[in-house]
């Protein structure tokens, strides 16, 4: 291991003693620069790794809002400013109560390996807050959305700063956020958010662009494996956007996927959850109230499983597409033991740096997030390039420039790990690639 590395890693403990999610994925990406850090002893001096761990502005800020009953709430609200040296912060917003600054640092942070590595100008960036929208009704979702933007706006713009969604965040609350900027700015910069509906500048496939990226990136290492999806059985987490688009593709390759989960459980169709009216009920599951996936099994008359994760279901290919590590070693050795071929994180860090490794030691070919999931911020930075044209691709064309960028994300991987005499590590390839171009750039800007 490096030395550099190994104190950068210390001191980022040592300096960040309550951020855990944060340290894990700092951790997990300088491990894996290691070969990269002992060729180029240039970015000591220029202290690029601290630079890099550091984000350059973090905001944090209170929202007020009422609910239905006139009762006032309040929650905190924060943006954090990662990484600016090849583009604009971008990074989506979540509201969840498990938001807190050690989960939106590690979310930023790897925001800028992954935005780099789609190849696009965009820097890295996340924000969002402990807003609970769970029981929720629409007014008091617009009256959150709304306060939450009354202090965001003066922090973001189209060429500073563009949030997008992330979980708990869709076009809903795009939507109204975007209407608040406007009211207050007075200005039509559409291309401030992404994520946006169709009639305001928003780019066809944005929905499902992360989930149909996951199932592109994967179709690449299928390719590789000399292998396919047809007759393949599939188990996903989640239920919102992510989960949505990969089943849409999915279905559409040939696969067969048996799960999803929310955070009351998990359901088991073995019929498969691949009918369009299955796959239409998840939006209207997002869009209620309650957003229980116990809601599905009800309807569709099957199990559901209270309180549980849905990993030791056996399957052919792995998708989480929930939240944060729901995979630790004990879920990592039940997936190996169900014969698992595939792994594919439609989330981000959905395991632990552990449960990684032990995929990897035992076979499992692993499609790490900042690869595998990159698809909906390519999309967004899609979105932006429309915005400023003043014009709209067709659903074909961004279709296949996605594609496109799913292809050249798996390729890029590839090579960088090949350069580094690593084999066919998507993992080290993944972070080595996004983080050549902002370091390079890093330097050419010099010392900030
Ligand atoms: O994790 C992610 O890449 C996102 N939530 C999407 C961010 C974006 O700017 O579209």
């Amino acid at each position: 291991m490096n030395a550099y590395v190994e104190r950068v890693i210390k001191e980022t403990a040592a300096k960040n003693p309550n951020e855990p999610e944060f340290l894990q994925t700092v951790t997990e990406v300088l491990t894996t620069l290691a070969p990269v850090i002992d060729k180029h002893p240039e970015y000591e001096e220029a202290a690029l790794l601290e630079r890099i761990v550091e984000p350059e502005r973090t905001i944090i800020f209170r929202v007020t809002w009422q609910d239905d009953e006139g009762k006032a709430h309040v929650n905190t609200g924060y943006r954090i400013e990662f990484n600016g040296a090849i583009g604009p912060y971008k990074g989506g917003l979540r509201f969840d109560p498990e938001v807190n600054l050690s989960v939106l640092k590690f979310l930023g942070f790897e925001q800028i390996f992954k935005n780099s590595l789609t190849t696009l100008p965009i820097g890295g960036g996340k924000g969002g807050s402990d807003f609970d929208p769970h029981g929720r009704s629409d007014a008091e979702i617009m009256r959150f959305c709304q306060a939450f933007m009354t202090e965001l706006q003066r922090h973001i713009g189209p060429n500073t700063d563009v949030p997008a969604g992330d979980k708990g965040v869709g076009g809903r609350e795009i939507g109204y956020m975007f209407g608040q900027y406007r009211r207050i700015r007075n200005s039509y910069d559409n291309g401030v958010l992404t994520g946006k509906g169709l009639t305001y500048g928003g780019s066809l496939i944005r929905p499902e662009a992360t989930g149909f990226g996951v199932l592109y990136y994967a179709n690449e290492v299928m390719k590789h494996e000399h292998d396919s999806f047809e007759g393949k059985t599939f188990v996903l987490s989640g239920y919102g956007n992510v989960t949505w688009g990969a089943i849409t593709k999915i279905t559409e390759f040939g696969g067969k996927v048996v799960t999803i989960s929310g955070k009351h459980g998990y359901v088991y169709d073995p019929d498969g959850i691949n009918t369009p009216e299955k796959i239409a009920y998840l939006l209207k599951l997002r869009a209620s109230k309650e957003r229980n996936v116990k809601m599905y099994a009800d309807e569709f008359g099957c199990q559901f499983f209270p309180g549980e994760k849905p990993w030791g279901v056996k399957a052919d290919v792995y998708i989480p597409c929930a939240t944060q590590n729901e995979i630790g070693i004990e879920e990592a050795k039940k997936i190996v033991a169900n014969g698992a071929k595939y792994y594919f994180e439609g989330a981000n860090m959905p395991a632990s740096n552990e449960a990684v490794a032990y995929f990897q030691k035992n076979g499992v070919i692993v499609g790490p997030a900042k690869a595998a999931n990159a698809g909906g911020v390519a999309v967004s930075a899609l979105e932006m390039s429309q915005n400023s044209m003043r014009y709209s691709w067709s659903r074909e064309e961004v279709d296949a420039k996605l594609k496109d960028i799913m292809k050249n994300i798996h390729d890029n991987s590839v090579a960088a790990a090949e350069r580094y005499g690593l084999g066919y590590d998507l993992v080290a390839g993944a972070n080595i690639a996004g983080f050549e171009k902002v370091a390079e750039a890093m330097l050419a800007q010099g010392l900030f």
